[in-house]
C-alpha cells in the first residue's frame, strides 16, 4: 500500500495511517480505516491567540475541501483496484442531535497509531499537536496496521484546562474506555465558541480552538516551523 500512501501525499495529506476496526466499528463489510491529517499552518495558529478569525474562518473551509479531495482520491484508487471503499467525507458523515458520529475521525487516527486524545478531546499527535484537521476513509483492503495508541502523553500538563474560554476541559487523563463527556462539556464549548466567532468575525460557526493553541506539543511544532 505504499503507493495509496504516496498518492494521498502528493495530495497533500501530512499525516497518514492504517487501523484495524475490527470490533470498533460496526461496518462489518469495511473493517480497516486510514486516517489522514492535514497540519494547520503555524502562521494561522499564532494568530488565533486574541480568538478565532478570518483567516482561521478561510483555513478551515479550505483543509476541509482538501481533507474531502484527499479521501475521495484514496477511496477512487482503492475501488479501482478491486476493493470496496468509503470516504467519511463532510458531506457523507451523518452527526447525531447530541453531536456525535458513529465512527469518528478521531477513532480512526488512535486506532492508526497518529496520536492520543488529549485532556481537551483532540486529538494530539507528536508531528504537529492538534494542529491538524483529520479525516478518515474505510475499506476491506487488508491494510498493515499501525500499533494503536491507547494511552495519553499529557502527564501533568493542563493548559488547555486553564485556558478554555468556556471552562469546558475537566482535565481528566483520556483512556481508550474513557466517555467523551468525563473530558469535554461539549454544550459549553460550542456556546462559547460560538459567541467568539459571532463576536469577532460576525460569523455562526464554532471555531475558537485555544485548547490546541496552548498545547505544548502544538507549541514545539509552531517554532519548528519558524
Ligand atoms: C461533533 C463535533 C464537534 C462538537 C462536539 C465535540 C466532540 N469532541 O465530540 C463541537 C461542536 C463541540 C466541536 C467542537 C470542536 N471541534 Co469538532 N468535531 C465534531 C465532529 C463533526 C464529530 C465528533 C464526534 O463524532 N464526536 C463523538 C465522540 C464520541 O467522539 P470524539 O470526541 O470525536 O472522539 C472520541 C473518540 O474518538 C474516542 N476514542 C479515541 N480513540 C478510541 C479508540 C476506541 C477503541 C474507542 C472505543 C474510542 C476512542 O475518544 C474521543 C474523545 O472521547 C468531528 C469530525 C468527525 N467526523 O469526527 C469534529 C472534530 C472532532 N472537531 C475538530 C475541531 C478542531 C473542533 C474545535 C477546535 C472547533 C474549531 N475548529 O475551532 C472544537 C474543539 C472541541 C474539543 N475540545 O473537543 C476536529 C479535531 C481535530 C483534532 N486535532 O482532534 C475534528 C476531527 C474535525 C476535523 N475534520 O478535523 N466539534
Ligand atoms: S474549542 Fe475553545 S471553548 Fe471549545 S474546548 Fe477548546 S478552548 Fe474550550
Ligand atoms: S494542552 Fe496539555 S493537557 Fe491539553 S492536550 Fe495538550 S498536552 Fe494534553
Amino acid at each position: 500500500m505504499e503507493e495509496l500512501k504516496n498518492l494521498l501525499l502528493s495530495e497533500g495529506a501530512n499525516l497518514i495511517g492504517f487501523s484495524d476496526l475490527n470490533g470498533i466499528t460496526t461496518n462489518k463489510e469495511m473493517p480497516f480505516g486510514i486516517s489522514v491529517a492535514v497540519k494547520l499552518p503555524s502562521k494561522l495558529i499564532k494568530s488565533i491567540h486574541k480568538g478565532p478569525n478570518i483567516f482561521y474562518y478561510e483555513e478551515y473551509y479550505r483543509i476541509n475541501d482538501l481533507l474531502d479531495r484527499i479521501v475521495t482520491k484514496g477511496t477512487e484508487y482503492l475501488i479501482k483496484n478491486g476493493y470496496k471503499a468509503f470516504a467519511q467525507t463532510t458531506t457523507t458523515v451523518i452527526q447525531t442531535d447530541d453531536y456525535k458520529t458513529a465512527l469518528p475521525h478521531k477513532t480512526v487516527a488512535t486506532r492508526a497509531g497518529l496520536g492520543w486524545i488529549g485532556k481537551c478531546g483532540l486529538l494530539v499527535t507528536k508531528e504537529y499537536g492538534s494542529g491538524i484537521r483529520i479525516s478518515s476513509f474505510l475499506t476491506n483492503a487488508k491494510l498493515k496496521c499501525g500499533n494503536p495508541v491507547e494511552k495519553s502523553f499529557c502527564g501533568n500538563c493542563i493548559e488547555c484546562v486553564k485556558n478554555c474560554p468556556g471552562t469546558a476541559v475537566s482535565g481528566k487523563l483520556w483512556n481508550v474506555k474513557m466517555e467523551r463527556s468525563k473530558l469535554i462539556d461539549v454544550n459549553k464549548c460550542k456556546k462559547v465558541a460560538r459567541a467568539l466567532a459571532m463576536e469577532r468575525i460576525n460569523k455562526e460557526i464554532t471555531l475558537c480552538g485555544k485548547c490546541f493553541e496552548v498545547c505544548p506539543y502544538t507549541i514545539k511544532y509552531m517554532n519548528s516551523e519558524k
